[in-house]
C-alpha cells in the first residue's frame, strides 16, 4: 500500500494489472517531444454522435464541488463507448462536500452513466483513488463484476507498458520550496472563484472561458518548477516499477511528453482543461480535448 513517505526507487503495491492486446500489435505511436503544453492534442469537438474508444483514463472530474464542469462530462459520457474506462482519481471531491460543497442532479448523473457504463455496456471501470476521494482507499481491492477499485493499475497499451496512478503521493516532496497541500488547495479554490466571475463576465461579452489558474502553471516560475518536479518525479517512478510509460492526473495540467524516455502522459481534469487519455481501436494513444464542444 502507498504511505506519504514513498519515493521514487520504491515499489508500489495494490494494482490490478490488466493486458490490453489488439487483433494485430501495431507499430507504437510516436512520442512527442517534450513540451510546455500539449501538443498535437486531438480534439475532440469535432466528434458530435458517438465518441469511440477501445480505453478511455478521465481524472479529476472534481464531483461535488462548484468548479467541475459537470454538463460537459455529462455530455461526454452519454456519448462515450468503451471497453475499458479508467478514473484516475480525484472523481468525487470529498474535501468540498465535508464542507459543504455543490451537489445537484447532474453529479449524480455521472455516477449513473458510469454504472450504466458497467451494467448495459459491458465496459470494465477500474476506481483509482485520489487525495479528493481517499476515502475510496477502504474498497481497496474490491472487484465486483466489472468494477475494479484499486490505487494503481498496470495497462499494456500502444506496446508499451504504463503505470497508471492519481499522483499525490509525491505531494510532500513536490510541494517542497511551493506551497503545503492543504494552503495549495485553499488558494486553488480562491482562484477559481476569481476565475468563475471572470468567465462570467467574459462569457456576458461573448467571449470563451479563460483558466487563470492554466495560466499560471504555464508562466509563473515558481509553478512551473512545480509542474516539472510533479512530472520528474511521475517519470522516475514508473521507470522503478519497471514500465515505459505514465499516466496519471492531479496537477489539473494535461501533457504527453517524453521525460527521460518514459512516455509521460496527464489526463487533466474537469474543473480547467475538460481532456482525457484515450485509446483508439488502431491502438493510437492521444489526449482528447473536450473543451470546445458545444453543451446541452
Ligand atoms: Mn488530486
Amino acid at each position: 500500500m502507498l504511505t506519504t513517505t514513498l519515493q521514487p526507487g520504491l515499489a508500489i503495491g495494490s494494482e490490478v494489472d490488466f493486458r490490453v492486446l489488439p487483433g494485430d500489435p501495431l507499430a507504437p505511436a510516436p512520442f512527442r517531444q517534450a513540451g510546455s503544453s500539449v501538443r498535437g492534442l486531438v480534439d475532440a469537438s469535432a466528434e458530435v454522435a458517438a465518441i469511440s474508444y477501445r480505453t478511455v483514463l478521465l481524472s479529476d472530474i472534481h464531483l461535488g464541488s462548484p468548479d467541475c464542469n459537470v454538463q460537459r462530462i455529462v455530455d461526454v459520457l452519454t456519448r462515450l463507448r468503451c471497453e475499458h474506462l479508467v478514473l484516475i482519481g480525484d472523481i468525487i471531491d470529498f474535501w468540498k462536500l465535508s464542507k459543504g460543497g455543490s451537489w445537484h442532479a447532474d453529479h449524480l448523473r455521472v455516477l449513473s452513466l458510469i454504472l450504466d457504463k458497467l451494467r448495459a455496456h459491458r465496459t470494465r471501470v477500474t476506481y483509482l483513488r485520489g487525495n479528493h476521494d481517499d476515502l475510496m482507499r477502504h474498497l481497496e481491492g474490491l472487484q465486483l463484476d466489472g468494477l475494479h477499485i484499486a490505487e494503481t493499475l498496470k495497462l499494456e497499451m500502444a506496446g508499451r507498458r504504463y503505470l497508471v496512478l492519481h499522483g499525490d503521493v509525491f505531494d510532500h516532496t513536490v510541494r517542497t520550496g511551493w506551497l503545503p497541500g492543504r494552503v495549495a488547495d485553499s488558494a486553488y479554490n480562491a482562484l477559481l472563484a476569481v476565475n468563475r466571475l471572470y468567465n462570467w463576465q467574459r462569457r456576458r461579452r461573448g467571449l470563451e472561458g479563460f483558466s487563470i489558474a492554466g495560466a499560471i502553471k504555464r508562466r509563473v516560475g515558481g509553478a512551473v518548477r512545480y509542474v516539472e518536479r510533479f512530472e520528474g518525479h511521475m517519470a522516475s517512478l514508473a521507470k522503478t516499477n519497471g514500465c515505459d510509460g505514465v499516466i496519471c492526473g492531479h496537477i489539473h495540467c494535461p501533457a504527453d511528453k517524453l521525460i527521460d524516455g518514459v512516455h509521460y502522459l496527464n489526463s487533466g481534469d474537469w474543473v480547467e482543461s475538460m481532456t482525457g487519455v484515450c485509446l483508439s481501436w488502431d491502438d493510437a494513444l492521444s489526449i482528447c480535448d473536450w473543451s470546445r464542444q458545444r453543451v446541452g
